[in-house]
């Protein structure tokens, strides 16, 4: 089913992160679309990553959203119909593990899917959002700023603020907008690590993709686990080249084992 497995990532450059892992007082991982590829969730920008044809710079931002709020929902219905047929696959599981018997250990996720918290895992920080929470467009004061919002079928779109009839947007960070409040909080955690992971993002949107640079200035060992090179490759300290369901799930194997 993948184009490249995770043969090609030496045993010893496994060892090495495991022992890593086991060692470090904190550890951080950042996820991107990647994790949730094996679980059939589309990335954004493979080749199964246009949506009728449109690059998800034109359709995540709010300047979209205002011109043509039906559309852009289209693309959120399909999601999380498509998602909510999805289930957690190795990667969301071990990093679940990790979160909860890994002293220390922080996730940070661009993804919106919510199949981190599906699988488990303790404490996700969540840097761009939710597919599943939404908002009122226009911020009336008759709602929460965000709720949660399981629906996977409408009536009509956009669905409408309960209180004041304007569009609802959905709770997820466009282009442009601000990285939310709770995520920026937990930053300084994040980066005080000995540790850090960056899995399955192409580490091209930022703020997030420069949280890898920031854990390295403060002195953590980085490593990217991707099956292709990113913008991110030249910058690590080691680069595992394999899917993140098959290279983590490696490293947890060596991690519950016998100490190498
Ligand atoms: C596998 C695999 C397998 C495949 N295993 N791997 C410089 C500094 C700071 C900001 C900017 C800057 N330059 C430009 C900006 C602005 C902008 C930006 O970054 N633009 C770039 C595109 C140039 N950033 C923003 O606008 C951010 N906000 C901001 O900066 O605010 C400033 C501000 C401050 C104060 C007040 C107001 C404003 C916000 C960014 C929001 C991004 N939102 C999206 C959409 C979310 C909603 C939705 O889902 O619809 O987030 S865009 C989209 O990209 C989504 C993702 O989280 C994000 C990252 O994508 P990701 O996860 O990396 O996916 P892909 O598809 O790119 O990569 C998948 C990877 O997986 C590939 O590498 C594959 O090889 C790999 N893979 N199978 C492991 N099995
Ligand atoms: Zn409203």
């Amino acid at each position: 089913m993948h184009e490249r497995s995770s043969d090609d990532v030496r045993e010893e450059h496994v060892r090495a992160v495991a022992g890593r892992l086991r060692a470090a007082r904190a550890v951080t991982v950042l996820t991107g679309a990647g994790v949730s590829a094996a679980s059939g969730v589309p990335t954004f920008r493979g080749r199964d990553g246009l949506w009728r044809r449109r690059r998800v710079e034109e359709l995540a931002t709010p300047a979209a959203f205002a011109r043509d709020p039906r559309t852009v929902w289209e693309w959120y219905a399909e999601r999380r119909a498509a998602v909510a047929r999805c289930v957690p696959n190795a990667a969301h599981e071990v990093l679940s593990r990790w979160s909860r018997e890994l002293p220390g250990f922080l996730l940070v996720t661009q993804n919106v899917d919510g199949l981190h918290e599906r699988a488990g895992t303790a404490d996700v920080v969540r840097f761009h959002g939710s597919l599943w929470e939404v908002g009122c467009w226009a911020g009336c004061a008759g709602v929460p700023r965000r709720w949660r919002d399981e629906r996977v079928a409408f009536d009509d779109l956009p669905p409408r603020c309960p209180s004041c009839g304007a569009p609802l947007r959905p709770g997820v960070v466009w282009f442009g907008e601000a990285i939310p409040t709770e995520a920026l909080e937990r930053l300084e955690q994040a980066l005080a690590c000995e540790l850090f992971l960056v899995v399955g993002t192409s580490a091209v949107v930022y703020p997030a993709a420069g949280l890898l640079d920031a854990a390295a200035a403060r002195g953590a060992f980085t490593v990217e686990v991707n099956p292709f090179a990113t913008d991110a490759s030249g910058r690590v300290d080691l680069a595992l080249r394999g899917p993140a369901e098959d290279v983590l799930a490696r490293v947890d194997a060596v991690l519950r084992g016998a100490p190498g």
